[in-house]
């Protein structure tokens, strides 16, 4: 095809390209959210609704996105974890992170009436969510970086229930609850839950307090297609690319589960080989 004399501007492009052989993730948060709960009428501390919403959101952009081998939701956001070998959209980030964004964001505002049915969105504060790639060399950061994200939740969690508690059921006011609640840790906050309220915090929905890790189950994945055994004459590149579409459609056909558990400590990560590879 004849090219323009204009199409030099294209060289002024420049694609970052995402390191080869590392774990790709992909956090989307929401753009101020702070108020977008307010607007909407988020329940405090927690909204099942809205972190049902995030969860099918991120549900849709897995089942879409073969990719994707794991994924955790807390608050506004979601994490996505790529397959290390990953070759999507050959790791462009800028590609990678507005897809993903947008994908998001257009499942959220597609389901938002099936979970708000008495709150219809209105076009003056829509939602919409920001990402970044982060890269990881290895499995230790990638399991650090998740690790990080749950103790986040569970800090967050811990205070703010305590908080709403002191508000909602003691009849503090916001100032009075901050001021309750300035120098306690963890234990004393528990204590506080117990003592004052008869919540024990344990009990809470782990939705809440562990958020949502949504897994690719390999292990699940049969191979119920029997594949013909790939004739010894078919030429390597034929062969690896017959390979790779195999292995496309077991990542479709895996099951997506959804967990509440601990993703800090080893028993999680003694199974992660059935959704990293
Ligand atoms: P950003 O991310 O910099 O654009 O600003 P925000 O306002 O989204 O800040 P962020 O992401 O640090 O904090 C999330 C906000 O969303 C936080 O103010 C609490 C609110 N939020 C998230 N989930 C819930 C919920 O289930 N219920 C209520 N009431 N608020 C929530
Ligand atoms: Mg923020
Ligand atoms: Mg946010
Ligand atoms: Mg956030
Ligand atoms: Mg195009």
């Amino acid at each position: 095809m004849a090219k323009s004399r204009f199409e030099y501007v294209r060289t002024y492009e420049q694609d970052q390209i995402l390191l080869p052989n590392t774990y790709i993730v992909i956090r989307l948060d929401g753009r101020g959210f702070h108020k977008f709960s307010a607007h909407y009428k988020f329940t405090k501390p927690n909204d099942i609704r809205a972190l049902g919403l995030m969860n099918k959101a991120a549900f849709c952009l897995m089942k879409q996105i073969s990719d994707i081998c794991g994924a955790y939701g807390q608050s506004d956001e979601y994490s996505f974890v790529l397959q290390r070998r990953c070759r999507l959209f050959d790791r462009r980030e800028a590609k990678l992170v507005s897809t993903f964004a947008s994908t998001f964001t257009a499942y959220y505002q597609f389901y938002w009436n099936e979970f708000f049915p008495d709150q219809p969105l209105d076009a003056t504060l829509l939602p919409s969510f920001d990402a970044r790639a982060v890269q990881y060399p290895s499995l230790t950061e990638l399991r650090h970086y998740l690790s990080w994200r749950q103790a986040d939740c569970h800090i967050n969690n811990l205070y703010n229930t305590s908080f709403w508690a002191l508000i909602l059921k003691g009849g503090e006011t916001e100032k009075e609850a901050e001021h309750s609640l300035m120098g306690t840790n963890s234990s004393d906050k528990n204590e506080l839950l117990f003592s004052r309220f008869g919540i024990n915090y344990n009990n809470e929905d782990p939705v809440f307090r562990k958020g949502t890790m949504l897994i690719r189950d390999m292990a699940k994945a049969s191979s119920a297609t029997p594949e013909p055994d790939l004739k010894d004459e078919m030429p390597l590149q034929e062969k690896s690319k017959r390979q790779a579409e195999r292995e496309e459609k077991r990542r479709r056909k895996a099951e997506i589960v959804e967990l509440h558990e601990d993703i800090i400590g080893d028993g999680f990560w003694n199974e992660s080989s059935k959704w990293l590879s």
